[in-house]
């Protein structure tokens, strides 16, 4: 196997809904190469009419590190065919084993073209918005090591925007809950998520420099859950909200 095999098997995978094991036994790649894997398989995407439209952090907070047991930071790609409606609806059967997780997000307004700081991050964006992710790993039961996840995309699968607000409605530290058919399931708060969101937006600047890539004006950046991510059922609906930024929600049939 090589890179663009992995990258392929794991876009399939996707495609047929059919869980695989570690890639990493015919092909031990390391993070560099698991970057590459998961490059191609946006291309793959791509291929086939999907726009890129922003990235996502993963294990930003200490309690998804805890459930992943993992001590790393990592990103992946968002397309527009990821996106839903806030209030839209999805299939259970489009997915493998599908979780939820209550995210806050930023929309860009400026290239991010450099490493940016505590002083001049939110110059470089537009608005806040509550968001929900939807994680699926290509992987049996979710058990898979850094560099598997960070070949998948880091197990993105689908998420939902929420109303956007101005950055002055920004706090560091926000109340999360994560609500099923209106009972909360998990909460939690925006400080979980590397102590502040705008850590998220530092760190993701640090990684794109790293990788000689700049995030367009009008992308989407999901900085991370700030509560452990919930499997989702048919017949139920679920809602994330956020102190100061409302609510978005998704139903899944
Ligand atoms: O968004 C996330 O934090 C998920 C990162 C990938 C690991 C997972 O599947 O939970
Ligand atoms: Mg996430």
């Amino acid at each position: 196997m090589n890179i663009q095999t992995c990258a392929e098997q794991l876009h399939q995978t996707r495609l047929n809904k059919k869980e695989i094991s570690s890639l990493r036994t015919n092909f031990l790649f390391d993070l560099e190469q698991a970057y590459q894997i998961q490059e191609y398989g946006l291309h793959l995407r791509e291929q086939q009419g999907e726009k890129s439209i922003g990235v996502k952090l993963g294990f930003t907070s200490k309690a998804k590190m805890l459930q992943m047991g993992v001590n790393h930071l990592i990103w992946g790609g968002l397309t527009d065919a990821m996106q839903v409606q806030d209030g839209g609806s999805i299939n259970l059967n489009d997915f493998i084993h599908p979780r939820i997780e209550p995210e806050i997000g930023f929309l860009t307004k400026k290239d991010i073209n450099l490493t940016l700081n505590m002083t001049n991050c939110l110059d470089y964006i537009e608005g806040v918005f509550p968001a929900l992710e939807i994680i699926d790993s290509r992987y049996q039961a979710f058990k898979f090591s850094l560099e598997d996840v960070v070949a998948d995309n880091t197990s993105s699968a689908a998420f939902v925007m929420g109303q956007l607000y101005p950055t002055d409605h920004f706090e560091s530290n926000m109340g999360v809950l994560l609500k099923q058919d209106g009972h909360i399931i998990e909460s939690g708060t925006t400080a979980a998520i590397l102590g502040n969101p705008l850590q998220a937006l530092i760190q993701i600047s640090e990684l794109l420099q790293q990788r000689g890539k700049i995030l367009p004006a009008g992308s989407i950046i999901l900085a991370g859950a700030a509560t452990a991510a919930i499997p989702l059922h048919s017949g139920h609906h679920y809602q994330a909200e956020i102190n100061g930024l409302g609510s978005v929600s998704v139903s899944v049939n």
